[in-house]
C-alpha cells in the first residue's frame, strides 16, 4: 500500500441523475467530473507504480514484445491482482456502482483492469477501435471506466468518442498498435457521414464511460510528460463466454457459453435493475452481421493495397 498518502475510502458512491444515464445509453459514453479527491489521484498513482516495479522485477510487461504497441502505451492487465492499493481501487463500489447504474443491470462484475500509460516521444496514437471484438463474451453491455491520473486533453492523448456508434454494429476487431487506420477503411459512405468524433479533456480524477461497442480513439502524446490512466473493465452478471484466446480467460479452464463468473471476475456493485439496459446477448447480431464484416475486410483490404 502507498505510505506516502493518507487512507482512502473508495466506497462512498456517487448516484447519477437520470438524464446522466439516458445520456450513456443513448450515445455509448459519458464523461463524469472530479469522481476521485486529488488525495485519491495520489493514491492511485502511487499504488500503480508500486505494481509496475513490481512487476518489472518479476516478468516482462506484455507491451515489450511488440514495438508499435509499446508506442501505443505501456499496458498492464490485472494490476489489482498483485497490489492491494490497486485491489481498493479496482474492486470499490464507486466505479462498480457507477457502472452498474449506466448499464442498468441488478449486478456489476470486473472483466479486467489494465493501466495504459501513453509515454512521450515517438508516441503512437490509439488507433479508432471497439473493445468488445476483442473480448470472449456473447453478451453486450461490458463497458470500461478509463480515469484520467494526469490532466488530459487532445494533446496528450484524452479520450475521443464517436456519439451512438455503438449501436453501429460489431466490427472484425482492429490491430491495434499496427499503425494502420483500419477502422477507418471499414467503414461506408453513410457511415463516415456520420462519424463526428467528440474529444473527452478532463481533469486528473475525471472520469469517462464507454460501451465496449462503443469507436474511441486517442491521439499520440505530443506532450514531454508521461499521461497516466487506468481502465477498469466492468461486464454485467450472466454475460457468457465466447470460446477464443483472451490473456484473462486463457489460464481458465472454460467452456463455450459458460459464464463469467469466476473468482477473477468478482461482483463489485448490486443493487435494484433499472427500466432500460444496455447488456443483451449478442449472439443473434452476431451471426446476422458476418456477411457485413466480409464486406468490411474487403474494403479494409483494398485499401491496405491502394
Ligand atoms: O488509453 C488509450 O489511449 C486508449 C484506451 C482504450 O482504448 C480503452 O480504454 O479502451
Amino acid at each position: 500500500m502507498p505510505a506516502t498518502v493518507p487512507a482512502v475510502d473508495f466506497n462512498r458512491t456517487i448516484q447519477l441523475s437520470d438524464e446522466q444515464i439516458r445520456f450513456y445509453q443513448e450515445n455509448g459514453f459519458i464523461q463524469i467530473l472530479n469522481v476521485l479527491t486529488p488525495d485519491e489521484v495520489d493514491y492511485v498513482r502511487e499504488s500503480i507504480a508500486e505494481a509496475i516495479d513490481h512487476l518489472s522485477r518479476t516478468k516482462t510487461g506484455k507491451s515489450q514484445g511488440n514495438p508499435f504497441y509499446s508506442k501505443v502505451f505501456h499496458q498492464e492487465v490485472n494490476l489489482w491482482r498483485i497490489h492491494e492499493g490497486v485491489k481498493r481501487y479496482t474492486l470499490s463500489r464507486r466505479l462498480g456502482e457507477l457502472a452498474r447504474q449506466l448499464t442498468g443491470v441488478a449486478k456489476m462484475r470486473l472483466w479486467h483492469d489494465h493501466c495504459l500509460y501513453k509515454m512521450p516521444e515517438q508516441s503512437l496514437a490509439s488507433d479508432w477501435h471497439q473493445d468488445w471484438p476483442y473480448w470472449p463474451m456473447y453478451h453486450a453491455g461490458a463497458m470500461s471506466c478509463w480515469m484520467a491520473l494526469d490532466d488530459v486533453d487532445e494533446t496528450n492523448g484524452c479520450l475521443q468518442f464517436v456519439p451512438k456508434s455503438f449501436k453501429w454494429g460489431i466490427y472484425p476487431a482492429i490491430a491495434l498498435g499496427s499503425g494502420k487506420k483500419q477502422l477507418e477503411t471499414m467503414l461506408n459512405e453513410e457511415e463516415r457521414a456520420k462519424f463526428k468524433p467528440v474529444a473527452m479533456p478532463m481533469p486528473a480524477g475525471s472520469c469517462t464511460f464507454h460501451d465496449g461497442l462503443c469507436f474511441h480513439y486517442a491521439n499520440p502524446n505530443r506532450s514531454d510528460k508521461p499521461r497516466r490512466a487506468i481502465a477498469t473493465i466492468y461486464q454485467p452478471d450472466g454475460t457468457e463466454f465466447r470460446k477464443k484466446g483472451h490473456i484473462c480467460t486463457d489460464p481458465l479452464k472454460l467452456n463455450d457459453g459458460d459464464k463469467l463468473v469466476d473468482e477473477i471476475f468478482p461482483v463489485v456493485a448490486e443493487g435494484k435493475p433499472y427500466p432500460t439496459t444496455t447488456f443483451y446477448d449478442a449472439r443473434e447480431r452476431l451471426k446476422s452481421e458476418a456477411a457485413l464484416n466480409d464486406a468490411r475486410h474487403a474494403r479494409m483490404k483494398a485499401a491496405a493495397e491502394a
